[in-house]
């Protein structure tokens, strides 16, 4: 039976506090949400890019063979968005929890880089990264060219080896994830004895399966979150709150850290 609690509900923070210090693999699978604090638009939901945009005409390798011009300009606003924000307190608890504790891990679908910029062990990225660049046919050819000049074809990156054309280097929709880091994020979750889903609407394959991983595997699985998902209900708690004030809460050594 899942509890839904308000942020500050210090009793849950208590016990979610107690199960976070018990456990001896963590692991935190976060989304947009996480870094909507920071300035990052989310994908779905009020503000969200999709409702302005759809994501077949821009995330899509269709998309970027029709028009890739197009997709490049939208990925060269995104970054040039993202580099104007910084980690908030959330990023900074959970690379502080990962440095304290190497066995809480986090396995992120954002591409914005606020996790590895927050410091500690380097995440998981799921989805890739805003800012590295691959070669459409060089599976081995990747570089963090920045910026990028969309204002024509010619000027968009081509690939120094066989002249292709560069795209970033971003799991679309219909594109298969990275197998190494797929296997390994499917390990930790696995093996993980309790899961923070923080931040991510869950409905996005196969990173929302993570958390039932965990689940099957007899570990624990909690929420914080703005709104409910469909992962609210196999949670043992969703807290209902902005992930930079929570997380904080859940990880901080002493509570009053944020
Ligand atoms: C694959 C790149 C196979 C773009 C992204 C039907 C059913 C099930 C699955 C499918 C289906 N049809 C198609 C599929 C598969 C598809 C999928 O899951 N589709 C869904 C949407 C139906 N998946 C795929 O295509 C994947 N690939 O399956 O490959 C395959 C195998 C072999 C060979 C070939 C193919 C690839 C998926 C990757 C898609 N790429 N991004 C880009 O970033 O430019 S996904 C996109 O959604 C984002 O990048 C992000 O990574 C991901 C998840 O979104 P969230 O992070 O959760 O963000 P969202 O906005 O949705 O939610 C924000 C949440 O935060 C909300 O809940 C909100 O309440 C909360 N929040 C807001 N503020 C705060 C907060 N919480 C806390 N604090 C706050 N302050
Ligand atoms: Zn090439």
């Amino acid at each position: 039976m899942t509890r839904v609690t308000d942020a500050l509900d210090p009793e849950t923070v208590e016990r979610v506090r107690a199960l976070v210090q018990s456990a001896a693999r963590v692991i935190a699978l976060t989304g947009a949400g996480v870094s909507a604090e920071s300035g990052v638009p989310t994908f779905r939901g009020a503000g969200g890019l999709w409702n302005s945009v759809r994501a077949e005409d821009l995330a899509t390798p269709e998309a970027f063979g029709r028009d890739p011009r197009l997709v490049w300009e939208w990925y060269g606003w995104r970054r040039a968005l993202v580099l104007q924000c910084a980690p908030n307190a959330a990023h900074r608890a959970l690379a502080d929890a990962s440095r304290r504790h190497p066995s809480c891990r986090v396995i992120t679908q954002n591409v914005d880089g606020l996790h590895a910029a927050a410091g500690g062990p380097a995440p998981l990225e799921l989805h890739g990264s805003l800012f590295r660049i691959r070669c459409t046919r060089c599976p081995d050819r990747r570089d963090d060219r920045d910026p990028i000049d969309a204002s024509s074809y010619e000027t968009l990156p081509h690939c120094e080896r066989c002249g292709s054309l560069m795209r970033p280097d971003i799991v679309w929709f219909g594109e298969a994830l990275d197998e190494t880091v797929l296997s390994e994020a499917c390990r930790l979750a696995t093996a993980a004895q309790l899961c923070l889903v923080i931040g991510t609407s869950a409905v996005v394959y196969p990173a929302a399966g993570l958390a039932k991983l965990t689940l099957r595997g007899g570990g624990t699985v909690i929420e914080v979150n703005v709104d409910a998902t469909p992962l609210t209900d196999i949670a043992t708690f969703s807290l209902r709150g902005p992930a930079a004030e929570i997380v904080p809460r859940l990880l901080g050594e002493t509570q009053s850290a944020t």
